[in-house]
């Protein structure tokens, strides 16, 4: 017999499922077992003596396969998801036991909910819980989204080199790589490479992993944190920021069409944001109105915070940001701004972007006023010289993207096998 999913059966049809015990109970002449798949749970039940003691050592979590008659439901419980029916088990395969569990996993137990740090040690326990589940269902919708929405625009997507020769954003928080003779660094970002790319292939996107040695432990810094790149040629500032207010719009939009059933579980509800621009010192004299500190050249914890209070459901676009504040590769505009921006979406930055540097003597400046050598970005240096045109583009977090979208405080919360300073296993 083939496999029906739980929220495929239908009254009438004998049906194998298979899943996980989500809970037992029974009495001497009945016993119930709530069975889950990632489509849902559904009440069983077995009034056959014989398949006692197999339910008798059985533990939540095992693995099992069922067979029998689907009927309509006698006893509705709040747990299930196919409320109308139950299943009245023929045959019970165990396919694995499962131990005693190191962390609760059902959602009634929502009161004794463990510590993030010891779900994390137990990720692959974590991941039976249906909360769990539903953050990375809805992740691979946002990452569905992203590519819909970028090869509909016409973008090329793209993949770059995650090691390479010299830091891509100018920072110090590099993890050195042992090259055959040569030291090499594990990529910070696609920059230079999508820079590259975009002045012949005129827009292209990546999903790429970024790491970034920062030592500090924050609810929304990881070491190995994935980006959204997008890069777009002949472009300023204004067309990239255009393209990504409409891609988040149409990422949530995405997410609450494919999602709904997810978004119920998490019981959260999603609004399709709205976008709004605002430059850098339009920003710095609304916080000195609200009493909030920033900094000369970035935005404060508190001020992201403040934006995201005046500004619910909106991605505000920090434009014409400081030029001392924004990377070697971000286009001067007069001598102390820049066409460079962030977007700040719910209290929190979700990307960088701005128009790059085309020009290579302006470049080789650039580099120098940061205090970099510019023979070590010869190639990239070299790479305008041939006709690039201007170009623009932006990254966005996936994590910091996925935990705004849904309201989660935590940034491990949203990555499967987080790494932070303390954590590199599971
Ligand atoms: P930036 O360094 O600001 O810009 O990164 C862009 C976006 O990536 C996410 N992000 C992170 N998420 C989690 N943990 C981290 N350590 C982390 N670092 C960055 C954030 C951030 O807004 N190359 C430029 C982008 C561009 O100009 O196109 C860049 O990497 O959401």
């Amino acid at each position: 017999m083939q496999r029906t999913h739980i929220n495929q059966i239908k009254e009438g049809h004998t049906v194998l499922v298979q899943g996980w015990v989500h809970s037992l109970r029974g009495q001497s002449k009945i016993k119930f077992l709530q069975l889950r798949d990632i489509t849902g749970v559904v009440q069983c039940i077995s009034m056959d003596q014989t398949q006692f003691g197999t339910f008798d050592k059985l533990l939540a979590e095992s693995a099992v396969s069922i067979t029998g008659l689907v009927k309509k439901a006698v006893v509705k419980s709040d747990e299930v998801t196919q409320k109308n029916v139950e299943i009245e088990i023929q045959t019970l395969e165990v396919l694995n036991y499962a131990e005693p569990l190191p962390i609760t996993i059902a959602a009634k137990d929502e009161a004794l909910t463990n510590e993030l740090s010891k779900r994390l040690d137990y990720r692959y326990v974590d991941l039976h819980r249906r909360d769990t589940q539903a953050i990375f269902k809805i992740q691979s919708t946002l990452l569905e989204a992203f590519r819909e929405f970028m090869i509909t625009e016409g973008a090329t997507e793209c993949i770059f080199p995650s090691i390479i020769g010299a830091s891509s954003e100018g920072g110090t928080e590099l993890y050195p790589v042992q090259y055959f003779e040569k030291t090499a660094v594990l990529s910070q970002s696609c920059q230079l490479y999508k820079q590259m790319a975009a002045c012949s292939l005129e827009k292209v996107f990546s999903v790429f992993t970024v790491w970034r040695a920062e030592k500090h432990n924050t609810l929304r810094h990881l070491n190995e944190a994935r980006q959204m790149d997008f890069e777009i040629a002949f472009a300023d500032d204004k067309v990239a920021m255009e393209v990504l207010g409409r891609c988040v719009q149409h990422i949530v939009k995405v997410i609450m069409e494919k999602n709904a059933a997810d978004l119920e579980v998490l019981k959260t509800q999603l609004v399709v944001p709205t976008v709004k621009y605002m430059t850098f010192a339009e920003v710095a004299k609304l916080m000195r109105q609200h009493h909030v500190e920033m900094g000369e050249d970035d935005l404060s914890g508190d001020a992201e915070h403040t934006l995201g209070e005046l500004f619910p459901n909106t991605v505000v676009f920090v434009h014409d940001w400081p030029l001392a504040g924004k990377p070697f590769y971000i286009m001067p505009k007069g001598k102390d701004l820049s066409y460079g921006y962030d977007a700040i979406y719910k209290g929190m930055e979700i990307c960088s972007g701005g128009q790059r540097i085309h020009l290579p003597e302006l470049l080789i400046e650039r580099l120098k006023v940061k205090g970099l050598d510019p023979d070590h970005f010869k190639s990239y240096i070299d790479s305008f010289r041939y006709g690039a045109p201007p170009h623009a583009g932006w990254g966005v977090g996936v994590e910091r993207l996925t935990m705004q979208i849904l309201g989660i405080k935590n940034i491990r919360e949203v990555t499967l096998f987080p790494r932070d300073r303390d954590r590199l296993t599971p």
